[in-house]
């Protein structure tokens, strides 16, 4: 999504393979160029090399660098080098240095895409604090002399514009002004989720690989129209939204920023104030594209992550979308739900498959309600299943089954199932 009135940029991609990233390295490579196409760059190169281990100077060899350089004065059109990896800044100032155009890596172009994508508050002091942490040991001297010539496009959007303008000590201090302004929305959102969290309601919460259909799955279940798009990072602000699973029953859905490989630790830690918002649920659904080779890896990685953010407790339910697309498919996670979400049954499959689950994680309690309070049963229903109805003389007691747990039945009475 570059501007308009731009050309779009040309850029040369490079991967360099080693023993350790020998299994996802193609794949990776294939993400980088949609990273690239999603940035609104067209990739018009694409160099890769084997080597035992990465070139502290350069990252490739030399050898390979002056293929690159070669071919950028063939090209004399190509406006940036986007490298696979993380460059260090020592890697970084000697391939700008070396090359004479913008130079950027994965995490930057990742970086770019968030910087486009940012909508909320937070979510655009979320992508500045990755970005400014990101660039603060690559800035050499007092300015940005290896950035300095990568000014605009590319690599630069965003809250990055700006900052290739400062100095040091302004970065820091905007990172300490971003860092108060972050925590004093997470305090907002932590009280949110707190009255959220004494709420009865059942909460759902998305998570998943980048593009696996995630906000298409929103969608359908919501009857919404959250930004779904054949992109990486389609959605970058947590959305949440209360529907219907079946009649009076209510569960909340949460859609969120997707996932990807190599996802840096710094972005992920920006990001908590989104992926906080999932920490809450109390089911995740796992959304995995089953018709992408790779999908394996991608559950890796999600999983992975679920780990890190401290979720692994939470209740997974595993669906495998766009079947459509796949042939001969094979899940690696079972049990799982396996459907197309564009198909006329997928959404059917889905909320049965949630529904079913619910009732496993549900508990089952008693009410015992006095007839003059009969109205009150219409809120119940809204986040619990009424089993069976036991009628007495001046009361009805209730076989129900909700989240709540047995002790909390008396609050709730308190309040008079508010
Ligand atoms: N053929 C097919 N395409 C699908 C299906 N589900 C989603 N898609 C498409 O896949 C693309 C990605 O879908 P999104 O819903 O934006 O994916 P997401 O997981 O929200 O992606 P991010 O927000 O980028 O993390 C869109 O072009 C969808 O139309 C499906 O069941 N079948
Ligand atoms: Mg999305």
């Amino acid at each position: 999504m570059i501007t308009t009135e731009r050309e779009p940029e040309r850029v040369i991609l490079v991967g360099v393979e080693t023993f350790e990233n020998q299994a996802t390295f193609e794949a990776s490579m294939t993400e980088l160029a949609s990273l690239a196409t999603t940035a609104g760059a067209t990739v018009s190169t694409t160099f890769t090399q084997k080597k035992e281990r990465l070139d502290g100077k350069y990252l490739v060899g030399i050898g390979k660098l002056q293929e690159i350089k070669t071919q950028l004065e063939l090209e004399d059109e190509a406006d940036a080098v986007i490298f696979n990896h993380q460059l260090t800044p020592r890697q970084l100032t000697n391939l700008s240095a070396f090359l004479g155009v913008k130079v950027l890596d994965r995490m930057q172009l990742i970086l770019d895409i968030f910087a486009l994508r940012a909508r909320s508050h937070v979510g655009m002091l979320q992508v500045e604090l990755a970005q400014l942490t990101y660039l603060l040991p690559r800035l050499a001297g007092s300015k940005g002399l290896a950035l300095s010539r990568q000014a605009g496009g590319i690599g630069a959007r965003g809250a990055g514009e700006s900052q290739l303008e400062l100095d040091r000590r302004q970065i820091r201090h905007r990172l300490a002004l971003i860092e108060a302004q972050l925590k004093k929305a997470e305090q907002v959102q932590a009280n949110m989720r707190q009255k959220r969290q004494a709420s009865p309601v059942f909460k759902i919460g998305l998570i998943g690989y980048t593009n696996a259909g995630k906000s298409s799955i929103f969608n359908a279940l919501t009857a919404t129209n959250q930004y779904e798009q054949d992109e990486l990072f389609a959605t970058l602000d947590a959305t949440t939204k209360s529907f219907s699973i079946q009649d009076e029953l209510m569960v909340t859905l949460t859609d969120t920023v997707g996932f990807i490989q190599d996802l840096p630790t710094e972005l992920v830690k920006a990001f908590k104030a989104t992926l906080e918002e999932s920490k809450t649920v109390d089911l995740l659904l796992h959304v995995i594209d089953a018709s992408n080779a790779t999908h394996q890896i991608h559950e890796d990685v999600v999983e992975g992550i679920i780990k890190e953010l401290g979720m692994a407790d939470i209740p997974v339910l595993t669906v495998y979308n766009k079947l459509d697309l796949a042939d001969n498919f094979e899940p690696t996670i079972l049990p799982s739900l396996q459907l197309s979400i564009k198909s006329e049954t997928g959404l059917q499959q889905l909320r049965q498959a949630i529904l079913a689950k619910m009732a496993t994680l549900f508990v089952p309690f008693e009410l015992e309600l006095p007839y003059s309070q009969a109205h009150q049963l219409a809120k119940l229903r809204k986040f619990a299943l009424i089993e069976q109805i036991v009628a007495q003389d001046d009361l009805a007691r209730y076989l129900i089954s909700g989240k709540i747990a047995e002790r909390e039945k008396w609050r709730l009475l308190e309040n008079g199932l508010r």
